[in-house]
C-alpha cells in the first residue's frame, strides 16, 4: 500500500516540495524527467503534475494528498480539503492600478476593468465589497497589461513587489493571503490514512523545527530563576552546574519569532556566552 501525492511538476513549488519531503526523511530519485516515482523509504509515490491541476487530481483520487498554493486550492473550488499549511511559497494576491492613478479605496475600482488569472477570487472579494468592475481573464503576463491598454488594472500574486515596481505598478487591495499546503479529501482508506498520519507527524516536526532555535547560555546562580522566566522552552530548560564555582549552563528553544527581544532581555539579566543553533526536527 502506498500513499500517491501530487507535486508541482516545475516550478516555484517544486523545490521546496521536495525539500521537506527529504527533511522528513524521505528520500526520492530527482533530476530525472520523470511523471510518477517512489520514494526508496517510504510508502509513498509522487506524481509530478502541473500545479493547476492538482486540486483536481486530489478530488478525482488520482493522487490522495497534494501540495499546491492555497491560491490554486480556493480558485479551482474543488472538493478537498486543506490538511495543513507547510509555510513555504507565501505570497498574496493583491491589486494594483498604475503608480500615477489616483486610489483612494475600493469604491475607485468602480467600472473598472481588470486583469487577472484568479477570477473566481477577485469576483469573490468584488462582489464582498459591492463593486461592480469587469474581470478580464488572462493566462500570464498579468502585470503588463495596464501598460498595453489592455485593461485600467491588475489582480496578481505579489512576494517581494518588484515585479510591480518594474512594471509602473501599485499595490493597493490585498485580496488574499497564501502559502503553500497539503490537500486532501475524506475518502481515504484507513491504510492510506495511517501512511498520512506518520507523514503529518514528520512534518510537523519539520515545521515546528524551523520556528525555534536551540539555546545555551552561562549564568550566574544568582540570575538562574530571572532567565528560566525568559526562557521557559518545552517543559522547562535544562540546568547544568559549570566548573566555574557559582556558574551554571542553560539549555532551552526560543521562538524564531521573538528571537531578538529575547537575545536582549537575556543579557540585560546576566547571561553570558550565548550559542545559539538551527533545530533539525523537533516533536513534543
Ligand atoms: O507550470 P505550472 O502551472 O505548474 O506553474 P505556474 O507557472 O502556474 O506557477 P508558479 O510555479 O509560478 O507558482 C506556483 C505557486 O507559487 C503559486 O500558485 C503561488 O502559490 C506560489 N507563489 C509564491 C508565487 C509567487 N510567490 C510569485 N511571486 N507564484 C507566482 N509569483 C509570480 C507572480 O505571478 C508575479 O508574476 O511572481 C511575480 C511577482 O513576484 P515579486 O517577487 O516580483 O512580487
Ligand atoms: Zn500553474
Amino acid at each position: 500500500m502506498t500513499l500517491k501525492i501530487a507535486i508541482q511538476k516545475s516550478g516555484r513549488l517544486y523545490d521546496d516540495s521536495v525539500k521537506m519531503l527529504k527533511e522528513c526523511g524521505i528520500d526520492i530519485p530527482t533530476g530525472i524527467n520523470k511523471l510518477r516515482c517512489d520514494a526508496y523509504n517510504f510508502p509513498l509515490e509522487i506524481l509530478f503534475l502541473r500545479d493547476d491541476d492538482i486540486p483536481q487530481y486530489v478530488e478525482d483520487g488520482i493522487a490522495d494528498i497534494g501540495i499546491v498554493g492555497e491560491n490554486v486550492v480556493f480558485e479551482k473550488n474543488r472538493n478537498v480539503d486543506v490538511i495543513e499549511q507547510l509555510d513555504f511559497a507565501k505570497c498574496r494576491l493583491s491589486i494594483a492600478v498604475p503608480r500615477n492613478d489616483t486610489y483612494e479605496s475600493i469604491s475607485c475600482l468602480h467600472n473598472k476593468k481588470i486583469a487577472t488569472s484568479y477570477p473566481t477570487l477577485l469576483r469573490e472579494f468584488l462582489d464582498r465589497n459591492n463593486v461592480d468592475a469587469e474581470i478580464h481573464e488572462i493566462s500570464g503576463s498579468v502585470e503588463i497589461a495596464p501598460s498595453i491598454g489592455l485593461a485600467d488594472a491588475i489582480c496578481d500574486l505579489v512576494s517581494s513587489g518588484s515585479t510591480l515596481l518594474m512594471n509602473g505598478l501599485k499595490e493597493t487591495e490585498i485580496i488574499f493571503r497564501s502559502e503553500a499546503v497539503l490537500i486532501g479529501t475524506q475518502n481515504t482508506t484507513s491504510d492510506k490514512q495511517a501512511i498520512l498520519t506518520k507523514l503529518l507527524f514528520r512534518i510537523r516536526a519539520v515545521k515546528k523545527s524551523k520556528r525555534y532555535k536551540y539555546i545555551l547560555l552561562n549564568a550566574p546562580n544568582d540570575k538562574i530563576d530571572t532567565i528560566c522566566n525568559l526562557i521557559p522552552g518545552m517543559k522547562s530548560p535544562t540546568i547544568l552546574p559549570l566548573a566555574k564555582e557559582g556558574w551554571c549552563s542553560l539549555h532551552s528553544v526560543v521562538a524564531e519569532d521573538d528571537f531578538w527581544n529575547i537575545i536582549e532581555n537575556l543579557s540585560a539579566a546576566g547571561a553570558e556566552g550565548i550559542l545559539v543553533s538551527a533545530i533539525e526536527k523537533m516533536i513534543l
